[in-house]
């Protein structure tokens, strides 16, 4: 078991060695290149230590920005090998006149957690004030319209006509890769003969292969990369031709929570159409989210968009409610509870009262395995964040204290065995140390709260 200090020390030495100078690597061998929601959440631990570079670590982002908006889900480090699948596969700039030339990206996205980054930041520099307020508040003027043209494209391009939630293409786009709420639509994803051989690299750097996606699913993760290419990444011809189009309420959920904050940045920015603009988008996501709630369980349900049907496996995307916020009282309180019940945070079977990514009660729970089973203290930390953001600060420190008492082990790993509290993964995680260094300094001292309107921007 590690103090606090040391364990923050070393939080913020993950970072620093995980940093290329430009980018944090999501992990250092697993992940050598910049994930986009990864970036959110290091920029927020990295805010805790090193102002200048968290800004740096969102501005190298939206440096591989798609001219439709887009943020791509990776921007590759030209000097990391060893992840696939690499520029080489997406080619993205070959099939898409959108997409960023250099930085090499990816061709999908990422859940948009990037303006809830740049609040915290903003709230970090407010308690800081002086010289470093100021750069910060001219940094945020400078990235908004990026922030603005970002949640434009998704608005645009990707809330289904039919139930407003945001339409994904492809697993990776979740950031819940193989949840088992993704079962049904990837069963009827049909690789086609031509799917190009290939070696997986992630198993090697994990201690059991059990802990990664299947080979049968990574046939159709590149698959889909493969329809994507011949769609030339757009939107319109994936919703002709895509076979795997789902409706995802944590995205959607979270698009919700980024627009309220970027509408309070254009309101500190007097930009009062921005304002109407992106309340609008938050509203419509909200709505999406609620209208998917399953009334038996009280969690709100993924829609496979290609059969009109609800994804009603109990994994932790079912909470999406409580990330969107603005839900009533007796019922935010009835999602709490189940939260915090049997088939949850209270099971009786965990090392930590903390969330699974699946509820150990549903069948397909598997402890070991990646988005199947295992506890992902980011997630935990977005939920956590959710919950004060909305007055549910008992709740909030329960999520922080066992997460902390889970990560007192000092592996960061990437997640953890939700019975026996064992690291899984990778270890060293970028987004597991920025987590902790977030509740360790930030919420120790109340820092961020201080300023809860997050900094006024220069205008
Ligand atoms: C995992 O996803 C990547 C593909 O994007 C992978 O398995 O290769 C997910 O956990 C995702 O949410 C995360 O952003 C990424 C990097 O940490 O790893």
């Amino acid at each position: 078991m590690t103090g606090s200090l040391t364990l923050a020390a070393r939080a913020a030495y993950i970072l620093r060695d995980n940093s290329t100078g430009l980018i944090t690597k999501a992990a250092p061998t697993l992940y050598p290149h910049q994930w986009s929601w990864d970036a959110a959440f290091n920029a927020i631990g990295l805010a805790t230590v090193d102002l200048p570079r968290a800004r740096l670590e969102l501005d190298s982002l939206f440096a591989g920005q798609w001219r439709n908006g887009m943020v791509p889900h990776i921007v590759f480090d030209p000097a990391a090998d060893g992840y696939w699948p690499g520029p080489a596969e997406w080619e993205c700039a070959r099939f898409s006149e959108e997409a960023s030339m250099l930085p090499a990206t990816s061709g999908i996205c990422d859940p948009p957690v990037h303006a809830i980054a740049v609040d915290r930041i903003l709230a970090v520099a407010a308690a800081a004030g002086g010289r470093e307020l100021e750069v910060t508040q001219g940094w945020a003027r400078h990235l908004y319209p990026k922030l603005l043209a970002w949640h434009r494209f998704l608005a645009r391009d990707r809330a289904d006509k039919s139930t407003g939630l945001m339409t994904l293409f492809h697993g990776w786009e979740s950031g819940t890769d193989n949840s088992p709420r993704w079962d049904v639509p990837y069963a009827n994803v049909v690789v086609g003969p031509d799917l190009p051989a290939y070696v997986r690299r992630d198993k090697a750097h994990v201690a059991d292969a059990c802990q990664r996606p299947t080979d049968g699913e990574y046939d159709r993760y590149r698959w889909l990369v493969e329809e994507a290419k011949q769609a030339g990444y757009d939107a319109g011809l994936l919703r002709e031709f895509g076979s795997f189009q789902v409706g995802d309420v944590l995205f959607t959920a979270i698009f919700a929570a980024a627009n309220d904050l970027l509408a309070k940045l254009a309101g500190q920015l007097r930009k009062p159409d921005d304002v109407a603009e992106l309340r609008d988008y938050a509203a419509q996501a909200r709505a999406a989210v609620f209208c998917h709630v399953d009334e038996a369980s009280g969690l709100a349900a993924d829609v496979d968009l290609r059969t009109g049907s609800w994804l009603r496996t109990e994994t932790i995307a079912g909470f999406a409610p409580l990330i969107a916020g603005g839900m009533p009282g007796y019922l935010r309180e009835q999602l709490v509870s189940t939260l915090t019940g049997p088939r949850w945070a209270g099971h009786p079977g965990l090392r930590f009262a903390l969330p699974p990514s699946t509820s150990p009660c549903s069948p397909v729970f598997n402890p070991e395995c990646y988005w199947r089973g295992p506890v992902w203290p980011v997630f935990n930390w977005l939920l956590a964040w959710a919950l004060r953001r909305d007055g549910e600060a008992g709740v909030a420190a329960q999520l922080r204290a066992g997460s902390l008492e889970q990560l007192s082990d000092g592996t960061f790993a990437e997640y953890y065995h939700p019975m026996t509290g064992a690291p899984l993964g990778s270890r060293d995680q970028s987004w597991t140390a920025a987590v902790a260094l977030d509740w360790l300094l930030n919420e120790a001292d109340g820092r961020a709260d201080q300023v809860a309107s997050g900094g006024q921007p220069a205008t």
